[in-house]
């Protein structure tokens, strides 16, 4: 994917599409500076920051995705493009976050015991900034008895879950027995989501949603604590 003479190429200079193509480049790259640059560029070509994020860095990260499937790229080099994604991220955070939203509710999220991936987890606790909730971000390798803590801590309208890997999704359903035995699963709304996952696993494990990407979580929070508001 480098281009032998990277240096040469000017991205203010490129088509908008190439410019995209270049980031994905970037991106697989781990090029933390030049994914900020092109970010900037799109947002002041007028893209919003939404298809920023859609079209130029999770485009890109999908590519990577399917490279690491493949055995063609490593963890180091995965890692490094997930910090490239995470620099072009924190230009999008604020413009993703609507000014002056009151707040909508509140959301305790985590990535489950085991699994360090948490690109999708943030990029669910932007988007539900940006749409006037609280988020508390309990990180990754979180385990029940810090989610069940927090809960408590925080008293959020919600929880969220995040897992990336067949072997901790199923750590969820640790949780949310927690949560039971505790007494208090009633209390919260457990929306779960992650690429391995689906809508009959979100059933299986006890949560309210599966939600397939933050745009869905988002939408399925709103409504979920509206219907649970309206329910008295
Ligand atoms: Co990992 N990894 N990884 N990895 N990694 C995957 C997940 C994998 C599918 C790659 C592959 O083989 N194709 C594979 C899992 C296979 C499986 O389980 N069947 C895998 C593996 C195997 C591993 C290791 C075991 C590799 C190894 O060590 N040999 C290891 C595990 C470490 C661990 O967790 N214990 C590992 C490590 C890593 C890195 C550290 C290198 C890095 C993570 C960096 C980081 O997150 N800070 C990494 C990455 C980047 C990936 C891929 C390439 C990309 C994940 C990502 O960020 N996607 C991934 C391949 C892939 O998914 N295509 C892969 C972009 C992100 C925006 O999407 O996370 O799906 P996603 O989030 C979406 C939705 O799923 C949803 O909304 C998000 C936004 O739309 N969503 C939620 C997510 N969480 C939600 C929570 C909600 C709601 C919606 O709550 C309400």
């Amino acid at each position: 994917m480098s281009e032998e003479h990277e240096d040469d190429i000017i991205l203010a200079e490129l088509e908008t599409d190439e410019l995209v193509e270049q980031m994905w480049d970037d991106l697989y790259d781990g090029l933390g500076e030049e994914v900020v640059e092109g970010t900037n560029i799109l947002l002041e070509r007028g893209w919003s920051a939404k298809q920023v994020l859609d079209d130029a860095l999770v485009g890109g990260m999908n590519i990577v995705g399917q490279d690491f499937r493949d055995g063609i790229l490593f963890v180091p080099e995965v890692l490094m493009a997930a910090n490239a994604m995470k620099a072009g991220m924190a230009i999008l955070r604020p413009l993703l976050a609507e000014t002056g939203a009151k707040p909508v509710g509140k959301m305790v999220i985590g990535t489950v015991k085991g699994d360090i991936h948490d690109i999708g987890k943030n990029l669910v606790g932007m988007m539900m900034e940006g749409a006037g909730f609280e988020v508390v971000d309990l990180g990754i390798n979180t385990d029940a008895d810090a989610y069940i803590e927090a809960l408590k801590k925080e008293r959020p309208d919600i929880l969220g879950m995040s897992a990336l890997l067949t072997t901790t999704m199923p750590y969820m359903k640790v949780v949310i027995d927690a949560m039971k035995e505790a007494g208090m699963r009633e209390d919260f709304i457990v929306m779960v989501g992650g690429a391995p996952l689906n809508e009959e696993f979100g059933k299986a494990v006890g949560a309210d949603a599966y939600c397939r990407d933050a745009a869905t979580a988002v939408e399925v929070a709103k409504q979920l604590v509206q219907e649970r508001r309206a329910a008295g």
